[in-house]
């Protein structure tokens, strides 16, 4: 059973609970749950640890995230096989992405930190600067769609900048967590610096209001970030959230067809679209509409189904394919359950799919379904594109697909989205801000923007003594 790692020990404390095989749909592995002891032990190790990790010169703490991504190195395989294990993803993403990802955002934040420069300002015969310090213990909630490339992409910062942590990941999505519990003690990470308790949003809303949890980061539904965001307003906690999207996408005449039907299809079905990037709303200028379609439906066929992360995920997924029907939508491909003939029977599969006909006001254009799928509406001016990608709630991401240099600037800038991306998707730079507006997110994560949600300034001012004349 896997244990909690607190105080850079394992505590096996708590019932347990199965994690399922989502490609098979059989028990993987029992976890413990945290109750409110385990939670608070777990808060309790990091507050002790964290006088001591803050006090350290920003130098070593970036040393211990370099030896952290060597410890991702050396355990690479295990971290690769405890995520397919609990995700179902494909071998070759998760060895080109998810663990991948984990690496690099330690050593980026490691770099980024310890480059930083402070601040300094004179005026009038004084010397204001600025020093920064670490918010002190940050919960760290974990989605499970890419369970490790998004716990360290919020816990190198985090760490780096001098706080201390308690991390709880999905309850679907332990596996690879537990592993990282091991690289830290494995690479003797001072005791409470990193803690890791399991469990389910129960588990998570007791580090939310916890008293001495400083902060709060997370990665997930706009419902969940709702609830958290109301728990931690009692204490006035900073919180830092990446959210939802129905991300829309825009195909314009002038285009590269063939980049934009690939690219599509990688941005609807990636991770069988369980990424809050993907897109789920694509809009696409008349004269190439019927092509686009035609494109589209037939390489969605062609895409191998990936596992939904639940039985339940997958009953919600399958509720949207049976709305877009009732809505009076035309199913262009896929729309039911793929049969295999072997153990994936037993999964949580559904077919990728490709809708037409709904209009933007339907409920299944307006709500996140976080599945392969992906609805296609025509257009016929850039006005009209505009209006209708920026016609949701949401504002993760969103593609723009052009040839036109002045285009691809205009509508990039006019369209209401934390990121866009133009002839290209899922491309990250960690050094550029990241996170949504609208619905999709509170505050921007990446680079420095990490840095200054996970510091606080204090401005320091001296008068100058002035010379006598
Ligand atoms: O790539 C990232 O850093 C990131 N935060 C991706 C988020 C994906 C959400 O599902």
């Amino acid at each position: 059973m896997l244990t909690h790692f607190i105080g850079g020990r394992p505590v096996a404390a708590g019932p347990g609970f199965p994690v399922h095989d989502p490609v098979t749909g059989l028990v993987v592995r029992h976890v413990h749950e945290a109750d409110p002891e385990v939670a608070d032990r777990a808060v309790r190790a990091a507050r002790e640890a964290a006088r001591d990790w803050a006090a350290m010169p920003v130098g070593e703490r970036a040393g211990w995230m370099r030896r952290l991504a060597e410890g991702i190195e050396e355990r690479f395989d295990d971290l690769v096989a405890a995520e397919i294990a609990d995700t179902g993803n494909p071998l070759d993403q998760t060895r080109t992405l998810d663990v991948p990802r984990g690496i690099a955002n330690f050593r980026a934040f490691a770099e980024m930190a310890a480059q930083r420069p402070e601040e300094a300002f004179h005026l009038s015969g004084t010397l204001s600067y600025t020093v920064r310090r670490p918010l002190g213990v940050v919960a760290v909630i974990v989605p499970w769609n890419l369970p490790f490339l998004l716990m360290t992409w919020k816990l190198a910062p985090a760490l780096v900048c001098g706080n201390t942590v308690v991390v709880k990941p999905s309850e679907h999505t332990p596996g690879s967590a537990a592993v990282f519990a091991e690289i830290c003690a494995g690479a003797g990470l001072p005791p409470g610096v990193v803690n890791i308790v399991f469990g389910h949003g129960s588990a998570g809303q007791l580090l939310v209001e916890h008293p001495d949890v400083d902060a709060v980061t997370f990665t997930g539904s706009t419902r969940t970030a709702a609830a958290i965001m109301r728990t931690a307003a009692q204490r006035v906690k900073p919180i830092s959230f990446e959210l939802g999207g129905k991300n829309a996408g825009l195909v314009f005449e002038d285009c590269d067809l063939d980049r934009a039907v690939e690219g599509t299809v990688r941005s609807a079905f990636t991770n069988g679209g369980q990424v809050c990037l993907c897109t789920e709303r694509m809009y696409v200028q008349r004269p190439i509409f019927e092509e686009f379609c035609a494109r589209l439906a037939a390489r969605a066929q062609e895409v191998e189904p990936q596992p939904m992360i639940s039985a339940a995920h997958r009953d919600k997924v399958l509720s949207y394919y049976a709305l877009a029907r009732s809505e009076g939508a035309k199913v262009l491909a896929g729309g039911g359950v793929p049969v295999f003939g072997d153990h994936r029977d037993g999964g949580y599969y559904v077919e990728p799919t490709v809708v037409a006909g709904l209009s933007e006001w339907s409920r299944f254009n307006r709500e996140e379904i976080f599945g392969p799928v992906c609805h296609v509406a025509p257009f016929d001016s850039e006005a009209e594109a505009l209006d209708l990608a920026n016609s949701s709630e949401y504002g993760l991401a969103a593609t723009v697909w052009t040839t036109s240099l002045d285009r691809a600037h205009r509508v990039a800038q006019r369209l209401e989205a934390g990121q866009v991306w133009v002839n290209t998707w899922d491309v990250r730079d960690l050094r550029a801000p990241f996170g949504g507006v609208k619905l999709s997110g509170i505050g921007r994560e990446g680079g420095t923007r990490s840095l200054d949600f996970y510091s606080e300034p204090t401005t320091i001012t001296i008068k100058l003594e002035q010379p006598d004349a």
